[in-house]
């Protein structure tokens, strides 16, 4: 590893299919980051455990997240690849870092207050949790860039705080991260409510176009996409929110600028533009479902990648572990 380089980490759940929210979001600008950063990016299963999982589901999107990750480019040559439950610094860790966590601060946490609703039958104590293991994932491999979307702000906030009590305790031994957040994509919205954000687990699959949707279904949901009345594509998020969102995921697929697809599509109606939407979504993509195929289809090439990932991230991550113990007073 180039030492010279930034430490960079990310994860994403095994929650359900990708969407292009989340590629468009987040991998994209993974994928771009592996140039200039020295990059650590896992399959966040120990995390998707906090919501009810069907144990045959978590296998396979455990597989088919990982085989997207290297579809869309992520490199095991480049990259740290692995899945997080083959490092089991992870929850060893999050037992330490928890004793330095308030009650209070999990309590704040809005993504554990809405998940509390939407699970209200199982609100168990890995989701009131989940924000300790997030920070025992950043911690653990001296992260200082953690590139995700806008909702996990909050989260990155709070490991900063664990990690500068851990450090006012027993000194600097652990690096305090930094926030990544992108300007473009950090937020697609829902195409039938573009008030909400475009999510894998809405229960209307109209709702979103996940990165493995065949080319006939993604021109069907944009012909359904949510607009207006006015048959006028001009970018305007609060009045025209609808038309906005086909704008910049219209953008993100094709890297025109807003103020020259206004100009293109001058004059035209929304019968037009939707459907060159789809289709610069559907050019995206196909590149990306090719490579995703073949790799899905070769399951022994994947074993090896995350296999040998496993061992490079657990070398960093005992090394922390190991340390922090040392301090505690641990007898090791
Ligand atoms: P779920 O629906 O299971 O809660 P999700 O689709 O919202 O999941 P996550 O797995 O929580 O996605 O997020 C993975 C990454 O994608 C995160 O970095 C997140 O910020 C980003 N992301 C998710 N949805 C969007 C979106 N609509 N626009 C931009 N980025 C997004
Ligand atoms: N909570 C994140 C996924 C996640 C993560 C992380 C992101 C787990 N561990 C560490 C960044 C760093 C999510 O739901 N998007």
């Amino acid at each position: 590893m180039d030492k010279a380089k930034k430490r960079v980490f990310s994860a994403i759940q095994p929650s359900g299919t990708l969407t292009i929210g989340n590629y468009f979001g987040a991998l994209k600008n993974h994928v771009a980051m592996q140039e200039d950063y020295d990059c650590i990016f896992s399959v966040a299963d120990l995390h998707a455990i906090t919501v009810k999982q069907e144990p045959e589901k978590l296998y396979t999107h455990t597989l088919e997240l990982y085989a997207i990750f290297l579809a869309v480019g992520l490199d095991p040559e480049k990259s740290i690849i692995f899945i997080q439950s083959h490092v089991p610094a992870h929850t060893e860790f999050t037992w330490l870092l928890n004793c330095f966590t308030q009650f209070g601060e999990l309590s704040r946490m809005h993504q554990f207050k809405e998940k509390s609703k939407t699970h209200s039958d199982n609100i168990n104590a890995g989701l009131f949790d989940y924000p300790v293991l997030m920070a025992a994932d950043i911690l653990l491999y001296n992260t200082e860039l953690v590139p995700t979307g806008q909702d996990q702000k909050q989260h990155i906030e709070l490991a900063r705080n664990v990690a500068q009590r851990v450090n006012g305790i027993y000194g600097d031994i652990l690096v305090v991260p930094e926030p990544y957040i992108p300007r473009t994509g950090a937020k697609i919205t829902s195409l039938q409510d573009p008030s909400k954000k475009m999510s894998k687990s809405d229960s209307n699959a109209n709702a979103f176009i996940s990165i493995l949707d065949e080319p006939d279904v993604i021109i069907k949901k944009f012909k359904r996409a949510v607009t207006d009345s006015e048959a006028l594509v001009k970018f305007d998020e609060e009045n025209k929110p609808g038309v906005s969102n086909l704008m910049n995921i219209y953008s993100c697929a094709t890297g025109r600028g807003i103020a020259e697809i206004e100009k293109e599509f001058d004059g035209r109606g929304y019968g037009d533009f939707k459907m060159a939407v789809a289709q610069s979504v559907v050019d995206a993509l196909s590149p990306i479902q090719a490579e995703y195929k073949r790799i899905i289809s070769d399951k022994a090439y994947m074993s090896e990648k995350f296999a040998v990932a496993a061992e490079r991230a657990a070398d960093i991550a005992n090394d922390t572990l190991r340390r922090l113990k040392e301090k505690i007073g641990f007898y090791i």
